[in-house]
């Protein structure tokens, strides 16, 4: 089932990876976009290009009658929905297999058995992967819940089963806040989500995310492309992320990757998936599966000469993976930083027209973007603008060339948060690789006060 056309079910700079990808494999793209979109670098590069629907996200991107019109007028055989949007939309996945196009992600009952939390969690403890201590599944009642913080031992966390990207989560210092805590939890999870399954953990005060790649062929096997650690965030969006931690050892990533690996091969998972994890104290637990390629895969992609977008494309031909276990090395460090049009420490958005751009480059310097001088950034969609990826040899090597690369890139008419990059990258704990997932507001709030 070779792929002839894909149609890029997104926008920015990941709907340009796609096309690039794509095009390297002799395959065509197809565009969407909205209204707001029109002018857009995505549409510009891609064969063929459908508008989908005015500004609002909703009535264009996420508007899946309209996408599979624009797939099917336009004779796509394939959709690759990137990441966020319908990316991890299991019922959208269904119609585009029901449609007969190849659907370039996992097997649509993976996506909900993941982006069901409770169901995530139960299902990777039977697949052997390390849990947060907590209740076997939903808890239902304030008693049971009750029992097991009291086993557990508190401070406790409420998370929503429906929940992710940190919403609907309630940390539980003492048994005596418990049920007011709770049922705000349930309560919020009803309405942000529609549900109000909830489920308790063990509340890990200081921990690092460290997320591990890895790759099924949907016909049990499977790999693991190493970690990626992506403690710096704020607010739950990350900021910069780096392969490999600068917390684990060789014989770490192996073992713990092989762990993963072998998880998705007895699933059967296919294509491409991320296992998130809580590190602390030497310890890994599991929190959460992407089912998609992530904004940070370029850094894995730097560590291990591999394609990922390709490997994805690949295997929804229903070809092997072009890379075995043995064949991976994890060589150097790479780092990126996600560059946003907003202010650099207030984080308020900038949109509005570049007038200037000029994009880093150099030995080992990596500039993912749309972006482009005379273009007018929207208001409607995600502050991200470009994706600095960089690598070195060794970690500081890997640092000194990041430093040279931000000073070297130019954005004006529009703010972005490269001076935050600069200043986190003059900061001890950072160039250390000291910091657990709490440093950046930590320090935010220092610079503040
Ligand atoms: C946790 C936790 C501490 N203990 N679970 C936040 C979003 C979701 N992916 C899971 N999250 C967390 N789960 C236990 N048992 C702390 C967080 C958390 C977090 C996790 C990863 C990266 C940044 C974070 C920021 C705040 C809280």
């Amino acid at each position: 089932m070779a792929i002839t056309r894909i149609l890029i079910a997104n926008r920015g700079e990941i709907a340009l990876r796609i096309h690039r990808a794509a095009h390297e494999m002799g395959i065509e793209t197809v565009a969407v976009h909205s209204t707001a979109d029109a002018d857009a670098m995505h549409v510009r590069l891609a064969d063929h290009a459908v508008c989908i629907g005015p500004p609002s996200a909703t009535d264009s991107y996420l508007n899946v009658a309209n996408i599979i019109s624009a797939a099917e007028v336009s004779h796509a055989d394939a959709i690759h929905p990137g990441y966020g949007f319908l990316s991890e939309n299991a019922k959208f996945a269904e119609i585009v297999e029901a449609h007969d196009i190849a659907w370039i992600g996992p097997k649509p009952e993976h996506i909900r058995t993941m982006g069901d939390k409770v169901t995530a969690k139960t299902t990777a403890g039977d697949l052997g992967l390390p849990l947060v201590p907590g209740s076997p599944g939903a808890v239902g009642s304030v008693e049971e819940a009750k029992k097991i913080a009291a086993e557990i031992g508190y401070p406790v966390l409420v998370k929503a089963a429906s929940g992710g990207g940190g919403r609907g989560m309630k940390v539980v210092p003492s048994e005596d806040l418990l049920e007011g805590l709770m049922s705000q939890a349930k309560s919020e999870a009803k309405s942000a989500f529609g549900d109000d399954t909830v489920y308790l953990e063990k509340y890990l005060g200081n921990p690092r995310h460290i997320e591990f790649q890895v790759f099924g062929d949907g016909n049990g096997n499977a790999i693991h492309l190493g970690e990626r650690d992506c403690s710096l965030q704020r607010r739950h969006q990350k900021v910069l992320e780096e392969a490999p931690s600068p917390v684990l050892s060789t014989e770490e990533r192996n073992r713990m990757g092989q762990v993963c690996a072998d998880a998705m091969a007895q699933m059967g998972y296919r294509g491409a998936g991320t296992i998130e994890f809580l590190w602390e104290n030497g310890e890994f637990f599991f929190i959460e599966m992407n089912t998609r390629l992530q904004v940070e895969h370029p850094v894995t992609e730097a560590i291990t000469g591999v394609d990922l977008v390709r490997e994805q494309i690949r295997i929804a031909e229903g070809r092997p993976l072009s890379v075995k276990q043995e064949d991976i090395r994890f060589e150097g460090h790479a780092i990126e930083c996600r560059i946003n049009a907003e202010d650099p420490f207030t984080f308020a958005p900038s949109p509005g027209k570049v007038s200037y751009y000029h994009a880093a480059g150099g030995m080992h310097v990596r500039v993912d973007s749309g972006i482009y001088a005379g273009y007018s950034i929207p208001p409607y969609y995600d502050s991200m603008i470009a994706k600095l990826i960089v690598y070195g040899r060794t970690r500081e090597g890997c640092i000194m060339r990041l430093k040279r690369a931000l000073d070297e890139m130019v954005v004006e008419g529009v703010k972005t948060n490269i001076p935050l990059h600069q200043a986190l990258l003059a900061e001890p704990d950072i160039l250390n690789g000291d910091y657990s997932i709490k440093w950046l507001e930590a320090w935010l709030a220092e610079r503040e006060s």
